[in-house]
């Protein structure tokens, strides 16, 4: 109804104690039909649009229930005459027409396909596709392409990668990262971050940052623990980033979503685990092992609480705080620092809580991150 907040769950749970049927089915229906559209975006590189599906995704999410008419919405945030025309067809007819064309599209599914190989972006994607290309086999086929590394390794390992990372194994991998780490640089400090940090139950990767206690102890940090990986045979894929983070150049004009950090993403060899059901292009089905994701990023010790609250992501999520951090405080947020527009300095953190405090919002866990 006008009025209410869309914070506000009492509304919603009084319907639900009056017995009023609620449609639980049209809330994923509807999500899953803006990140169908919004992927499309992704696949033509309209960001814009692509952007306001997942918003307006997020916001639904965020409610406690299912909504059930377009009335419900009049008040909530962030939705569009797009994105509610296309509630409107679900909530109608339990299906959106333009959802339903597009994964019928040969485009959308060829880009779909090409784009779920590691190291193929959408500019990719679209090279292969105008090249008539509409299958792996036909890429892997035609001579004229050439794959660079990290698509020759997304190919061999495909079927691995593509599979999900459950938690017990970014719990293993922590063990791994955690010993690596220490074996080489005794006062390292490992912290899980990414999705499993949120709770998650599965990953597409699993994300750790690693730092040492005495600024400066870093630098080091990153090449010694693939060394120490590649030592152990568990190494199949490194693509090293060294750092370009200077102190003296922030703030920069534009407050950045990627971050200056040394980092790494990996592709590790996890033993004793397996995909299930994972497509196997290039491998032995018989292996006591799978193909991971590991992304490491290295910020120095003074860093650490901007790095942690950066990669804890939901990326929704940090792209909110940030864009609520301008907007409603003058304040500009990134990886590194967090600038006061207003006063023109930065300010200091420790912690995420210290970030949470200088931006005047209440501290939320990570597992409330999931936007
Ligand atoms: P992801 O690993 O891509 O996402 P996720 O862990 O939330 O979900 P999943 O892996 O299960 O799909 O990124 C984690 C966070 O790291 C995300 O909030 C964005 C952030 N990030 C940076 O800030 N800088 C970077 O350079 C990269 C690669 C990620
Ligand atoms: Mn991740
Ligand atoms: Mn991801
Ligand atoms: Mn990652």
């Amino acid at each position: 109804p006008p009025g209410v907040h869309v914070l506000d769950i009492s509304w919603f749970t009084d319907s639900m104690r009056e017995g009023k049927p609620v449609a639980v089915e049209t809330r994923h229906l509807i999500q899953d039909a803006f990140e169908v559209l919004a992927e499309n975006y992704e696949f033509n590189e309209m960001d814009g649009s692509c952007l306001a599906f997942r918003r307006a995704a997020s916001v639904l999410k965020s409610l406690p229930m299912a909504v059930r008419s377009l009335r419900e919405t009049q008040d909530l945030p962030c939705l569009g005459e797009h994105t509610k025309a296309v509630m409107e067809e679900v909530l109608r007819c339990g299906r959106s027409f333009e959802v339903e064309k597009l994964l019928s599209d040969e485009r959308y599914q060829t880009f779909k396909l090409f784009t779920s190989v590691f190291g193929v972006g959408p500019k990719t994607a679209d090279k292969w596709y105008r090249g008539g290309l509409r299958s792996f086999s036909e890429v892997l086929a035609d001579r004229s392409i050439h794959l660079n590394q990290m698509q020759q390794i997304g190919f061999l390992h495909y079927g691995d990668i593509s599979g999900v990372v459950s938690k017990a194994e970014a719990r293993s991998l922590r063990n791994i990262i955690d010993e690596a780490a220490r074996a080489t640089t005794p006062a390292a400090k490992v912290a899980l971050t990414g999705g499993f940090c949120r709770e998650k139950e599965f990953g597409h990767d699993v994300d750790f940052i690693v730092t040492t206690p005495e600024l400066g102890g870093e630098e080091t940090l990153l090449p010694k623990i693939i060394d120490e990986l590649k030592k152990q045979g568990m190494l199949l894929y490194c693509d090293y980033h060294p750092s370009t983070f200077d102190i003296n150049k922030l703030p920069s004009p534009k407050f950045e979503a990627m971050d200056h950090y040394a980092k790494c993403f990996l592709i590790l060899r996890l033993e004793g685990s397996r995909v299930e059901g994972g497509l196997h292009i290039a491998e032995g089905d018989n292996r006591g092992w799978r193909a991971v994701r590991v992304d490491l990023v290295s910020p120095p010790v003074d860093r650490y609480a901007f790095a942690l609250l950066g990669w804890s992501g939901s990326r929704q999520f940090e792209r909110d705080l940030r864009r609520f951090a301008r907007a409603k405080r003058g304040m500009l947020l990134d990886n590194h620092a967090l600038y006061d527009k207003n006063k023109n300095e930065f300010l200091a953190a420790s912690t995420e809580k210290d970030i949470f405090a200088h931006l005047g919002l209440e501290y939320i866990e990570p597992w409330q991150r999931n936007a």
